[in-house]
């Protein structure tokens, strides 16, 4: 009998996708991911994780379909037939969804429907666990902070809209159908894969642009937003160690601290010799470097958001008790290993440029 556990992934292209096919390879598991068809080359981030075995022995195998076609995902769970799915895949920019409103509903609403439905349809739901990439976002205009598994949502992006629906989606297909479905609440969580217009990434590597001399200075949005950010890869253990327990639960995954875009400039900045102040106000505000009085940041409007959401911190007590999960990274760890890797990534030698702490 073969007693190896298959995982299905959503989303195995992006950042905490391919994180989660790491952790899970390692841990023994078959994973099956979804793919989609894209004009130019999509899988830079599992590249590293191909062809390890023979033909026939792979143990991590690439589908084509896509959240948006219900035949697609319900051949490949008859196909697959797995024991865990993370449903990952979504339109994760809060900024774009402003712009493409039923698009992003229709994948991050519906796709986990569609996914959930297929698991019924192929009589899993006793067989299938499955796990929902929620979001801080659901909290958008806090009503208590930090927020818990307990504080109710209010939305302020058709993004974090159309994630309340898949939570609630979520929630419906376990009481219903009796299927072991999970919300994993995240916050903001961030690393060298990090796409780069979400902005932890954007500051890294602009820097490391500005260093090599690639570019001059960096434009951004609300500078006073505060985040709750952590490192992807602690937070992936926690999407697999949601599926592990005895019952279904929802969970807030978070570190607990906050920080503003203003202070990852500044961290980051500094980590190589910048001391970055703030001069003017609202869209004239601009950040300079005190030792040479070079301007590196301004505010365009551009990045402002219709409804912006001004402050997230989570409380992830009950995941610490119950999971024993515990984010490992701190701030300053996160700051200083994107700012290595962008680095790198400029062609430049981080032990020139990055100061000893
Ligand atoms: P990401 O890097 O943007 O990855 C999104 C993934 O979804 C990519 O693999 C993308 O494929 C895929 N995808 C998009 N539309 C699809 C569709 N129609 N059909 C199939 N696949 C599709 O996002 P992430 O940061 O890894 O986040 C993973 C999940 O966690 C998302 O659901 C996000 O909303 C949620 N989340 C993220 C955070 C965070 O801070 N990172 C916090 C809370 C929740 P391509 O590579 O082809 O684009
Ligand atoms: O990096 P962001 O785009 O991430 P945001 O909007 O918090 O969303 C991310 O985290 C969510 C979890 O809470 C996920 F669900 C979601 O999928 C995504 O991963 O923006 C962070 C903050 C915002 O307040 C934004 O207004 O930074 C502010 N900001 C300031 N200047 C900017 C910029 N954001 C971006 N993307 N680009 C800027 O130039």
């Amino acid at each position: 009998m073969n007693l190896q556990k298959i995982a299905f992934i959503t989303g195995v292209t992006g950042q905490d996708g391919s994180y989660l096919a790491e952790f899970l390879l390692k841990k023994g598991y078959h994973v099956h991911g979804l793919v989609r068809r894209t004009s130019t080359f999509n899988r830079g981030r599992i590249e590293h994780l191909r062809n390890k075995n023979p033909p026939g022995k792979n143990t991590f195998e690439l589908h084509y379909g896509d959240l948006l076609d219900f035949q697609s995902i319900d051949s490949l769970i008859t196909h697959i037939r797995p024991n865990e799915i993370y449903n990952l895949a979504a339109q994760s920019h809060v900024a774009v969804s402003f712009d493409t409103s039923e698009y992003t509903s229709q994948v991050n609403a519906l796709g986990p429907l569609r996914v959930l439905q297929a698991i019924v349809a192929n009589g899993l739901s006793e067989t299938c666990r499955f796990y929902q990439a929620s979001t801080s976002e659901m909290f958008g205009k806090v009503l208590e902070t930090p927020q818990t598994e307990t504080t109710p949502f209010s939305p302020r992006s058709p993004y974090a809209i159309s994630k309340v629906s898949a939570y609630w989606t979520t929630i419906n297909y376990r009481e219903a159908f009796n299927v072991f479905a999970c919300n994993g609440i995240m916050f903001n969580h961030e690393s060298p894969r990090r796409g780069e217009n979400f902005v932890t990434r954007k500051i890294t590597l602009s820097l490391a642009k500005i260093l090599a001399g690639q570019q001059e200075k960096i434009f951004l949005g609300n500078l006073d937003a505060r985040r709750d950010w952590g490192f992807a890869k602690d937070y992936v253990e926690a999407m697999w160690l949601s599926l592990q327990q005895p019952q279904p639960d929802d969970f807030i995954f978070s570190t607990g601290q906050q920080y503003s875009v203003r202070d990852f400039v500044r961290e980051a900045f500094s980590l190589c010799g910048f001391d970055i102040v703030w001069r003017g106000s609202g869209t004239d505000e601009v950040g300079f470097d005190k030792n040479t009085n070079r301007v590196l940041v301004e505010v365009n409007p551009s990045f402002f958001r219709l409804t912006e959401v001004d402050t997230l911190l989570g409380d992830s007590s009950k995941a610490q008790n119950i999971l024993n999960w515990h984010p490992k990274t701190t701030f300053k760890e996160l700051v200083n290993l994107m700012v290595e890797s962008d680095l790198k990534e400029a062609g430049l030698d981080p032990r020139k440029f990055l100061k000893p702490c």
